[in-house]
């Protein structure tokens, strides 16, 4: 198993982000109801700046080279949990298979409950930034974002979409849900980029 947990040495950071307190509990954090998609109902679209706009099955996502990987998760709202164990496809393989085009610059995620995120390519182009479907060693539990969300260990945890459902790459920036309502659009806990 790849071991994640040192990557705040690139933010000159502690292991546990300025402003934080760690949980040994997994809180849940969602803006409404757990939506109820099963893995034969979930689909993941893939738009925009990209060779060939597609939509992957389960059947089709699993197909692509999978990696498992101990993590942190840090939550804009003040709790960091350590060690997570999340199995799933890192983004960089997802680009690839989708054949991105040199002029897409940002990412927006979406996902079954009208929750949307966006983050520069550059900042998703990382093998830490995971679609996943398995947290320590089951299947990822509905509000915890399964059947697939993905989780961003080097961000705030509010960029990584539950229940996604879409990647659009952008040619130009755009504003998620919490982006909107003015939490921080780059969102390095290290930093503390809580709030735009
Ligand atoms: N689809 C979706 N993804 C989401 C959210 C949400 O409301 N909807 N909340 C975000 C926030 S603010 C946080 S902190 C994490 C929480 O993940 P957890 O509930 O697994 O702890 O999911 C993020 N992803
Ligand atoms: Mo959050």
């Amino acid at each position: 198993m790849e071991d994640v947990t040192d990557l705040h040495r690139e933010f000159d950071g502690d292991r546990l982000p300025p402003g934080q307190r760690k949980t040994t509990a997994f809180p849940v954090l969602s803006k409404g109801e757990t939506p109820a998609v099963s893995r034969e109902e979930w689909s993941l679209s893939i738009t925009g700046a990209v060779d060939e706009p597609q939509t992957l099955s389960w059947e089709e996502f699993r197909e692509l080279p999978t990696v498992t990987q101990r993590q942190d998760f840090h939550c804009v709202t003040g709790w960091s949990k350590f060690d997570c164990t999340f199995t799933g496809i890192s983004f960089p393989t997802l680009a690839e298979h989708a054949g991105v085009t040199d002029d897409a610059a940002h990412v927006l995620f979406s996902a079954s409950d009208g929750y949307t995120t966006d983050l520069p390519l550059e900042t998703c182009m990382r093998e830490e930034v995971l679609l996943t479907w398995e947290f320590d060693g089951e299947p990822l539990p509905p509000d915890h974002g399964g059947p697939v969300r993905v989780v961003t260990p080097h961000r705030y945890a509010y960029k990584g979409a539950k229940w996604v459902d879409g990647i659009e790459f952008l040619t130009e920036p755009a504003l998620g849900f919490w982006e909107k309502r003015g939490y921080s659009e780059t969102a390095n806990p290290w930093n503390e980029e809580r709030y735009s």
